[in-house]
């Protein structure tokens, strides 16, 4: 935090560029045992948490990736009834999935209970999901602990930081092997995906590995101001070959859908799919 704004810089990440915030007042700053975790209130983008100087959240924009990486995956399974997030930490996703009434069980894994007990404390709308009584929670590593589940979930969401410290495994192909096989028969997962504009060379790679292991394997991506370059991706991925995951299986009457979305839709579903046209060639 320079002259009470706070920048976003990451020389590897996205190198010469830095979204910047205007800070009224740190909340929270400590080295937890995997990252660094910072919570400052914002001028105009409500409480904010980074780690390792990368935002994570704002209370502003977040239902844009919360909404899109839960709704993509929910509303592509026919029947999701057991629901893993790995990652996730301040409940957001978690707040999305048990909008779900087929959705029995929803268990999230992150590996720094500091952003669970954080989120608690500053990101309340986000972490009120903790108290729903379909919500269980284990702290560990998302890599680590699919090792022990086999034919288990019907949507799998993670839901990660970025491909430098403790979220690096998450992004290669041992692990999509480990989510395929802690699917059920016709199950689906979406992965937070990472920017075309900055990360293209991670998305390729990302979406080749997907492609060794499932038969459907898709990129969608959402518009968020706080994330780098405004959007993010998901990789959206079935284990059905013949599942169209583009098209919601579920709909319900528009009211409704504004009653329970701020940011999905069906038509944003369809349109999410859709790429830019260097993007799309790139990713073929
Ligand atoms: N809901 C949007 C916020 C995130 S949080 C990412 C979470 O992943 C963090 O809580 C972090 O502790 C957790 N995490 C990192 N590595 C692992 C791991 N190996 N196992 C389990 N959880 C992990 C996503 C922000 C995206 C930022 C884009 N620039």
């Amino acid at each position: 935090i320079v002259d009470g704004w706070f920048r976003e810089i990451s020389d590897t990440m996205w190198p010469g560029q830095a979204m910047t915030l205007k800070v009224e007042k740190v909340l929270h700053h400590e080295k937890s045992k995997y990252q660094d975790v910072l919570i400052f209130k914002s001028t105009d983008y409500g409480n904010v948490l980074v780690l390792d100087n990368a935002i994570q959240v704002t209370e502003r924009d977040e239902f844009s990736y919360q909404e899109m990486i839960a709704h993509l995956a929910l509303n592509s399974h026919p029947n999701p009834k057991k629901v893993l997030v790995i990652g996730g930490g301040d409940g957001g996703v978690l707040r999305e999935i048990v909008k779900h009434e087929s959705v029995e069980e929803a268990i999230l894994c992150d590996i720094d209970e500091s952003v669970i007990r954080l989120s608690k404390q500053y990101l309340p709308e986000l972490s009120a999901s903790y108290n729903h009584p379909k919500v269980k929670v284990h702290i560990g590593d998302g890599f680590q602990f699919l090792r022990d589940y086999q034919n288990t979930f019907d949507v799998i969401i993670t839901d990660s930081s970025d491909p430098e410290g403790p979220a690096e495994s998450l992004f290669q192909k041992p692990y999509f092997e480990l989510l395929n096989d802690a699917l059920t028969e016709k199950g689906v997962i979406t992965t937070q995906g990472e920017s075309f504009w900055c990360h293209l060379p991670i998305i390729k790679k990302v979406k080749q590995s997907c492609r060794d292991v499932f038969p459907v394997v898709e990129y969608a991506w959402t518009s968020i101001p706080t994330y780098p370059s405004g959007m993010i991706g998901f990789m959206v991925c079935s284990k059905d070959k013949n599942a169209n995951v583009k098209k919601p299986l579920r709909s319900i009457a528009p009211e409704e859908e504004e009653k329970r979305y701020r940011y999905y839709s069906k038509a944003i579903h369809e349109a999410s799919f859709v790429l830019p046209t260097w993007v799309a060639k790139e990713l073929q």
